[in-house]
């Protein structure tokens, strides 16, 4: 494992992937009122969201998503490569990032970039998350299932607390031109919300490109290109089941009821209040 942490705005992150620098330029980026942000928390769709909008983007033209690796194409804003990778010449930017948005707010503030901030259920979330850490060696050995759940209700999980990021990123909403979709609703209603403006080839493109299976199969999405030093693809794939409601087969009673008390704890006032019943 490349067990090496670094530690910033209190969240620990994969050091191998983040420096104080690159950290530091990440929340000072001048942003364009044409870019757009996709922020999530990790497991929550994010590769999936890069994948509909590419297609978006080019029209439904799948010459770019077949070609070019996503990390290109949405290039992740706190990551080491960010600066090289960032398309300056596109007309509308990419940019993939699962920074909180506390740190992030001042920069988008000061732009008007567009951000759009896709949620999953914290419990799928939670046992996505458990087996990456698994295929992924720049993350810590995760312990049993019931290790790690403690510590992603603690919030001191790679990435910080599911619930701060959810809440802080919503709490942006007055302040940021925020477009806000959970991954069970692009389950539901990719159709739907696909709609409005695209014309039928596109949509038809997009429906047949961005769905589980064939990201599963298309290497510039599945991440079957990073070395295996990097990630372990003996341990499983990256592209693992893609399913709503995966946390019934992975958590116990109690560990479901602990998580339910808690839940209601830090969400029990807002809008979310249903999201982990699914
Ligand atoms: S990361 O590492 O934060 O970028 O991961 P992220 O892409 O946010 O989340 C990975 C999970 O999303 C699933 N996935 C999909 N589900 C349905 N349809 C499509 N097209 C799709 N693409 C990715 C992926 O399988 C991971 O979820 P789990 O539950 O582990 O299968």
């Amino acid at each position: 494992r490349m067990g090496v942490t670094e530690t910033f705005a209190g969240i620990s992150l994969p050091g191998h992937l983040h420096t104080q620098e690159s950290l530091s330029f990440a929340t000072t980026f001048q942003f364009r009122p044409t870019d757009v942000l996709i922020a999530t928390y990790p497991k929550s769709g994010t590769t999936w969201m890069q994948e509909i909008l590419t297609l978006m983007f080019s029209h439904g033209d799948v010459l770019p998503a077949k070609t070019i690796p996503n990390w290109e194409r949405a290039p992740w804003l706190e990551q080491i490569y960010f600066r090289d990778a960032l398309q300056d010449t596109a007309a509308r930017r990419l940019i993939t990032t699962h920074l909180p948005a506390r740190v992030l707010a001042p920069a988008l503030q000061q732009s008007k970039a567009k951000v759009i901030y896709v949620a999953r259920n914290p419990k799928d979330v939670v046992v996505s998350f458990y087996h990456f850490h698994h295929l992924a060696k720049f993350l810590p050995d995760p312990g049993s299932f019931d290790t790690f759940l403690t510590r992603f209700l603690e919030g001191t999980v790679h990435y910080g607390s599911w619930f701060d990021h959810v809440k802080g990123w919503l709490g942006q909403r007055q302040h940021l031109d925020i477009f806000y979709v959970t991954y069970e609703e692009l389950h539901q209603r990719l159709g739907a919300f696909l709609g409005c403006p695209l014309g039928p080839e596109t949509l038809r493109a997009l429906e047949e490109h961005c769905s589980f299976v064939a990201m599963r199969d298309n290497t510039m999405a599945n991440y079957s290109l990073i070395p295996s030093e990097i990630m372990d693809h003996s341990q499983g794939r990256f592209m693992r089941k893609g399913v709503v409601g995966d946390w019934r087969d992975h958590f116990s009673p109690l560990q479901n009821a602990l998580f339910n008390r808690l839940y209601q704890e830090e969400m029990g006032d807002s809008d979310l209040q249903t999201m982990s019943q699914r």
